[in-house]
């Protein structure tokens, strides 16, 4: 059967038949719906954007937690388990993945959703917040709240310091670990000095030079400690070098966040309140969260 013959499927495309157009109607309508199922499926993740917040006890990662998933303060105790809630951007923030959304688009909403995982900062409960620091692959930052008013004093700062400087080595482990050379996607990290309504708190400047100074002071006490056990067992100072055990590069001097720009982590530090007389003040923190997410 040629082509041109009468009943070959040629011919029948072109001929005015009930079928052909039924089949022409159909495929037009429905090929741009499967499309776009195809490609939204790939595009849209099925599981939420995490956002993990870690700091020591009674930073008030609970209260942000909670504040993020009501709207609302409620009273909180120390946590003795991790907590995972869903929690929507407020109005008026944008995530950075919507900017060029529109507000009527249903995947606008979608897009605002996010989940917070709480962790106990307890010191004898930190193998919670170690087991999520593990498995990094859905965390899109890090939220490390610390009380600003604790950290003007000794104990407290030390207590902060010592957390986030194991935090951030983490981190800088899993990128210079990396196996791709392209490297693992990176993690920014938010400091969060929280309690800013407290008249003893730090404001943010200072309290990030104060954390600064800390993970300085540890990072060297670690360093001269490596190397005192390399010279104690005869060892070569060459191979403590690889291991890269302290933060930033070389160890040497102060330690300042920005080195961590060079392993692949960015360091913010905020300033707010979660709780105060005169409300709470989180704009800063959801900002952040926002141009992550
Ligand atoms: N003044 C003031 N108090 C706050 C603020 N945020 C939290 N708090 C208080 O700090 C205390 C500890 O807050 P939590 O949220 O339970 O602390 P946490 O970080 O979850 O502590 P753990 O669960 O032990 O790790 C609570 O009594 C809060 O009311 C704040 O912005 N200002
Ligand atoms: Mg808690």
């Amino acid at each position: 059967m040629a082509w041109h013959d009468q009943d070959s499927w040629l011919t029948a495309a072109f001929a005015p038949k009930l079928s052909t157009i039924v089949v022409t109607l159909l495929l037009t309508l429905l090929l741009p719906i499967l499309l776009h199922h195809f490609i939204y499926r790939r595009a849209t993740p099925t599981t939420l954007p995490t956002f993990l917040l870690l700091g020591p006890s009674g930073a008030g990662k609970t209260a942000l937690l909670t504040l993020a998933e009501r709207n609302q303060v409620a009273a909180t105790r120390t946590s003795t388990s991790p907590l995972a809630v869903e929690a929507l951007l407020p109005e008026g923030f944008t995530p950075a993945s919507s900017h060029y959304r529109s507000p009527g688009d249903p995947t606008f909403e979608r897009s605002r959703c996010f989940l917070l995982v709480d962790t106990p900062g307890h010191g004898k409960l930190r193998h919670f917040a170690t087991a999520q620091l593990a498995d990094l692959s859905n965390v899109r930052g890090i939220v490390f709240v610390v009380d600003a008013a604790a950290v003007a004093e000794e104990a407290g700062l030390n207590e902060a310091a010592g957390y986030l400087h194991d935090v951030l080595l983490t981190l800088q482990k899993r990128y210079t670990g990396a196996k791709t050379s392209k490297g693992p996607k990176e993690i920014p990290v938010l400091v969060a000095a929280n309690k800013e309504d407290l008249f003893t708190a730090l404001p943010q400047h200072l309290a990030r030079l104060e954390l600064e100074k800390a993970i300085s002071r540890i990072r060297k006490s670690k360093a001269t400690g490596l190397k005192d056990s390399g010279v104690a067992m005869g060892g070569e100072e060459d191979a403590m070098e690889d291991e890269r055990e302290w933060l930033g590069e070389g160890g040497e001097g102060p330690f300042e966040f920005q080195q961590m720009e060079e392993v692949g982590t960015s360091v913010t530090v905020l300033g707010g309140n979660v709780l105060g007389s005169e409300g709470s003040d989180v704009k800063g923190w959801f900002e952040w969260i926002a141009e992550h997410l």
